[in-house]
């Protein structure tokens, strides 16, 4: 059910009139208006605009990123194995963004969304009737003492951006004896599986590569538990256990020292408590937040900083025209493309039933899936809700390690990303799901 709140936001005559004051053409250099602005032309941002603008014709939507590529991140796990390069998982952001819509290659440095307006590095202002925020997740590496500087030195790898994913499999083939060190930061993630695939993959390989005898894996986790939802945190247990893995919880990473080769943790429950390990790798998955721009309009953001919105309609709390998709928003479910893809079926139903002056019927569920890749052949596939219930596509236990499941990761989805998903076609697989459970699920 749509929550009262929503409903009431929604109620968009008022605000169609309020927003016909915002002009609809394009009125000069440094000043243009949009009936819809996409700010972020990631997965969220270009799967909207391609959708609205194929709906809304030539010179309608506009999309504001700075970025040259369009990384499919997810393929970053594979990057890091040596089972695909960077250059596999990137296009030219000009060859993704949809042609009916204007790409504004700018950074936008601040929100005004009592104006209807969005400011460029360039000093653009660029009006619209609707804006949906699709900004991603902000990587903080630099919050970890000595780290930036320990990236310049052999072994200290990050599967988490393109300046360092290369390093990973770089390190692996380096690698002689010691400690290979995974860690999971002290904050909320995208992807929140991806940390310890990347442990799997190396695992196998230092195996498969004769020194494995010869390696310590450490997995470091500021978390509680393995992974969130208990079906699958059962499963990795089994896997950390049959393949002599030390897991080390509520432990976070806060400092690195090239110089002696050592990392530092901080005990969460007992604060004054560190621990100091010496790496020949370390795998780093750096602390995330909302992206700064967005923290800074505190009209938009909840109290840690994330796009307010409605869980379940995606419209923004306290702007009806304003919606979000993806990482950079409040909803409480695992941050991953998959998400993206639910979100985006129910973002374009109520947008366009906002257009329309009608109120917004679509409900999101809060699906997400991880595809726990276990190694160079096998994967946990795992699928869940906003409260953490399993929503399983498939009529198997998708707790067991599976070959099928790591073909669908590796050779299936990045077509239905890059031709499904950034075309606006891709909602994600519930009604694969419900085909395969015989109508027998949500
Ligand atoms: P993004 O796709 O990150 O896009 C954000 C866009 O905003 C970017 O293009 C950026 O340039 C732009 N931007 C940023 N700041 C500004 C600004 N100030 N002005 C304008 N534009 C700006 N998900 C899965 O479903 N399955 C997986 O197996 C999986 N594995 C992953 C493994 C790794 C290693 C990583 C890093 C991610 C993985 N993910 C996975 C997560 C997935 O990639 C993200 O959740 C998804 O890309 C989020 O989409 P988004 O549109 O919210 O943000
Ligand atoms: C998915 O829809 C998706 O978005 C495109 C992903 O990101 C790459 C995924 O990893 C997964 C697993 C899904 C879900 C799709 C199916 C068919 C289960």
């Amino acid at each position: 059910m749509i929550s009262q709140r929503g409903v009431h936001l929604l109620t968009a005559h008022g605000l169609r009139g309020s927003l016909q004051k915002a002009a609809l053409s394009t009125t000069g250099a440094n000043h243009k208006s949009y009936k819809l602005v996409v700010v972020g032309g990631g997965a969220g941002g270009c799967a909207t605009a391609a959708k609205f603008s194929s709906k809304l014709g030539k010179g309608q939507v506009a999309v504001i990123d700075p970025a040259n590529m369009h990384y499919y991140q997810p393929m970053w796990t594979l990057v890091g194995g040596g089972m695909k390069t960077l250059e596999d998982s990137g296009k030219p952001m000009s060859e993704v963004l949809p042609r009916k819509a204007d790409w504004i290659k700018r950074k936008v440095v601040s929100f005004d969304p009592h104006n209807n307006k969005v400011i460029t590095d360039k000093g653009q202002e660029i009006n619209y009737e609707y804006l949906v925020v699709a900004l991603g997740i902000q990587l903080n590496y630099e919050q970890i003492e000595g780290l930036p500087e320990a990236f310049e030195t052999p072994g200290v790898c990050s599967n988490y951006s393109p300046m360092y994913v290369k390093k990973t499999f770089k390190s692996l083939k380096r690698f002689k004896e010691g400690n290979a060190v995974f860690t999971f930061p002290n904050t909320p993630i995208k992807c929140a599986g991806a940390p310890q695939k990347i442990m799997y993959i190396s695992e196998e390989y230092l195996r498969t590569h004769g020194k494995r005898d010869k390696a310590n894996i450490e997995y470091f986790t500021s978390l509680p538990v393995i992974f969130g939802i208990k079906k699958y945190a059962d499963a990795l247990w089994k896997v950390v256990n049959e393949r002599n893995i030390n897991v080390n919880l509520r432990q976070n990473l806060v400092e690195v020292k090239p110089d002696s080769r050592e990392a530092i943790f901080q005990n969460l429950d007992k604060p004054d408590e560190f621990k100091t390990i010496k790496y020949e790798m370390l795998h780093v998955t750096p602390p995330m937040s909302s992206p700064d721009v967005l923290r800074n309009c505190a009209a938009l953001v909840d109290g840690a900083g994330y796009l307010k919105v409605n869980k379940e309609t995606l419209q923004h709390e306290s702007f009806p025209n304003i919606f979000g998709i993806g990482d950079c928003t409040n909803v409480p479910t695992s941050k991953t493309a998959a998400a993206v893809a639910g979100q985006f079926g129910v973002l374009h139903r109520n947008l366009s039933m906002v257009m329309e002056g009608k109120t917004p019927q679509s409900v999101y569920d809060g699906y997400t899936s991880c595809p726990l890749v276990t190694g160079y052949s096998t994967c946990i596939l795992a699928e869940f809700d906003m409260n953490g219930n399993p929503l399983e596509t498939f009529p198997l236990d998708q707790a067991k390690e599976r070959r099928t499941m790591f073909h669908m990761k590796r050779d299936i989805m990045p077509s239905m990303y890059w031709m499904g998903m950034l075309n606006g076609l891709w909602e994600g697989p519930k009604y694969v799901r419900k085909a395969m459970h015989l109508g027998f699920s949500r």
